[in-house]
């Protein structure tokens, strides 16, 4: 069986976006994404991006596996690239044009922008224990500031859902972090139920961190939308960051704005289509 796919990334973090538009179910299941994500064995990405009927009043629905085939609830970089996909698709590529997508983490909101980017409403961030989730802490408190041993060292970890669950840390030089030895420790820590997205952030100012990702299910990555979202949060939560910052990721910035009155926080950043092809279904 023959599928057309499109490649995009959104700064480097990158996906196999698939026109699903006319079938409620994933046209591959997890197992056949595995090998499509292999960087030598297939196409390469960070998860496969699926643009499913609405539901729930939603223009579309959005659903992802990440490389090792887990289901996250949402992904930041990943609903750019699947609001630049749907408007190509459509035809809809008015500026200021809104999609409805629904997610595992609810409804979200892309919007195109007249300078080409696409700037989402990302809802409203969660911060519970219970919510992320996390057994750190009681199930009604904020996880903020709170010792966790990794790796043979303290960290001061606060944690944060963006419907996905990311733990951060704010070190003082990310470059120092071994990364892909501390952050498979941080994903599979047992406070961690369901697993967790790790940030690690310097603060250059207090409206520009500098981050690097290890995200679950997808190991070190150029960038994570929904990450950067959460490190802002943490950022303010904590006091390193005021509400409305430049996040840096390997791959390039994004601009995060945590609105205090309605709660809600955007992400802009931009898409990129790279190519088409299609897949081969080896059964
Ligand atoms: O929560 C998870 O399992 C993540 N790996 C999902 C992907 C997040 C993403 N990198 C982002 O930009 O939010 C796509």
């Amino acid at each position: 069986m023959e599928i057309a796919f499109t490649k995009y990334h959104g700064l480097g973090n990158d996906f196999i976006l698939i026109d699903n538009r006319h079938s409620p179910d994933p046209l591959i299941t997890p197992e056949q994404a595995v090998p499509l994500c292999d960087r030598n064995f297939g196409i390469g990405a960070d998860g496969v991006i699926f643009a499913l009927p609405g539901q729930e009043g939603s223009d579309y629905t959005m659903r992802i596996f990440n490389s090792d085939g887990s289901e996250p609830e949402m992904c930041g970089n990943g609903i750019r690239c699947f609001a630049h996909f749907i408007a190509e698709l459509t035809g809809n590529t008015t500026p200021n044009q809104t999609f409805a997508i629904h997610t595992l983490a609810g409804l979200i909101t892309p919007q195109l922008t007249p300078e080409g980017q696409i700037k989402v409403d990302m809802g409203i961030p969660k911060v519970t224990a219970a919510q992320i989730p996390t057994t750190l802490n009681a199930a009604d408190q904020k996880v903020i500031n709170i010792p966790l041993n990794v790796a043979g060292q303290t960290w001061a970890v606060t944690c944060v859902s963006m419907g996905n669950p990311h733990c951060i840390t704010f070190v003082d030089d990310v470059d120092q972090i071994a990364l892909a030895t501390v952050g498979p420790q941080f994903e599979h820590h047992s406070v961690f139920p369901q697993r967790t997205n790790t940030e690690f952030i310097q603060v250059i100012a207090p409206n520009y961190l500098k981050m690097r990702v290890w995200e679950r299910g997808a190991g070190a990555t150029l960038a994570c939308g929904t990450g950067a979202c959460a490190s802002v949060v943490a950022g303010v939560l904590t006091g390193h960051s005021e509400a409305t910052c430049t996040v840096e990721l390997p791959g390039g910035c994004l601009t995060i704005e945590w609105d205090q009155r309605s709660q809600r926080i955007y992400m802009t950043g931009p898409a990129q289509k790279v190519f088409t092809g299609q897949l081969i279904l080896n059964r």
